[in-house]
């Protein structure tokens, strides 16, 4: 179904779940941005781009940790609970139809994750991604300046496993997270756990990396291609951010995600707009050189989308 059809008339989250692998196959590269609310949710679901005769818009929606959390006004340490999460995503379902990947943190106790992987497969969620961090999980950008410990291969594993014996479709998506580059451990040790969350039945692999400059990502995406057994490949681009969509296409990525856009957008805005309320006593400045018209904020939402008399 086309797109716009698709906005217009709805979807279910049966469709919706589907939606991602059938946009895998249909792609060589799928593209998502974070959302932390239902605004976030219909900036994604309504923006595109047209160059030429192409449109381009986002393939999906990244249901991030660290934004859902920093909305809350919380760090991002799996602080925000399932059911907190949960809310922002029914906010985000809602108003949407796009398919959304969730960031699952680690995934909780491997007994827990099942009990996820369900709840998510049952909302029309299409993918998980776990990390393989134990212990108190920081953000992955923080790298070595805090305590990042990996969790032992043969548990992430159980913890994979677990999850792919608690599904339910044939088309919910598992995706490991590889954390080594960002604890400082290498190209050898990410790539030796692709290999086993791989035979676990991970459906996905997402390769993290907070250096500024690609090398290492593409020094393992060159060894990742190598591999006999291999699965789409997830990269989220946040600092190494010159990278081109089509360079990381070339290097076998298939997945790529803008983790943290939005947030980090809109908050210097709302800080400036407070900041020049308080320095001319009135909001005339703020008004003009930050803020939408008031017209335009009463029409953004159409509340007569589902024919409201
Ligand atoms: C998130 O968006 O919450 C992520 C990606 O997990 S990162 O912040 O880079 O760890
Ligand atoms: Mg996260």
């Amino acid at each position: 179904m086309h797109n716009e059809t698709r906005r217009r008339a709805g979807t279910t989250p049966n469709q919706r779940l589907k939606q991602m692998r059938r946009l895998l196959a249909l792609k060589p590269l799928i593209r998502g941005i974070e959302v932390h609310s239902g605004l976030t949710g219909l900036i994604v679901e309504h923006t595109f781009v047209a160059t030429g005769s192409k449109r381009k818009e986002f393939d999906f929606m990244w249901l991030s940790s660290l934004t859902d959390s920093t909305a809350k006004g919380k760090p991002d340490i799996e602080l925000v609970d399932s059911t907190s999460r949960f809310n922002t995503l029914h906010d985000i379902l809602e108003v949407t139809t796009k398919p959304v990947i969730y960031d699952g943190d680690t995934g909780g106790l491997a007994e827990r994750f099942p009990y996820l992987v369900r709840t998510l497969e049952r909302l029309g969620v299409s993918a998980v991604i776990i990390e393989d961090k134990r212990g108190l999980k920081q953000n992955s950008l923080f790298g070595t300046t805090v305590d990042q410990d990996l969790e032992e291969v043969p548990a992430f594993c159980a913890k994979i496993r677990a999850g792919k014996r608690s599904q339910v479709t044939r088309d919910f998506y598992i995706i490991a997270r590889i954390e080594s580059l960002i604890a400082g451990k290498g190209v050898s040790d990410a790539l030796t756990r692709a290999q086993a969350y791989i035979a676990a039945g991970a459906d996905g692999i997402m390769i993290h990396s907070r250096e500024t400059n690609p090398d290492e990502v593409l020094a393992f995406c060159r060894r990742y291609a190598k591999l006999k057994r291999r699965v789409p490949l997830v990269a989220v681009p946040s600092t190494y951010n010159s990278i081109t969509e089509r360079e990381l296409q070339k290097a076998g990525v298939q997945i790529v995600i803008y983790a943290n856009h939005l947030l980090r957008s809109a908050y210097p805005v709302m800080v400036k707009v407070a900041e020049e309320i308080l320095m001319h006593g009135r909001s005339a400045e703020a008004s003009q050189k930050y803020c939408m018209p008031i017209q335009d904020v009463l029409t953004l939402i159409d509340h007569k989308k589902y024919g409201t008399p």
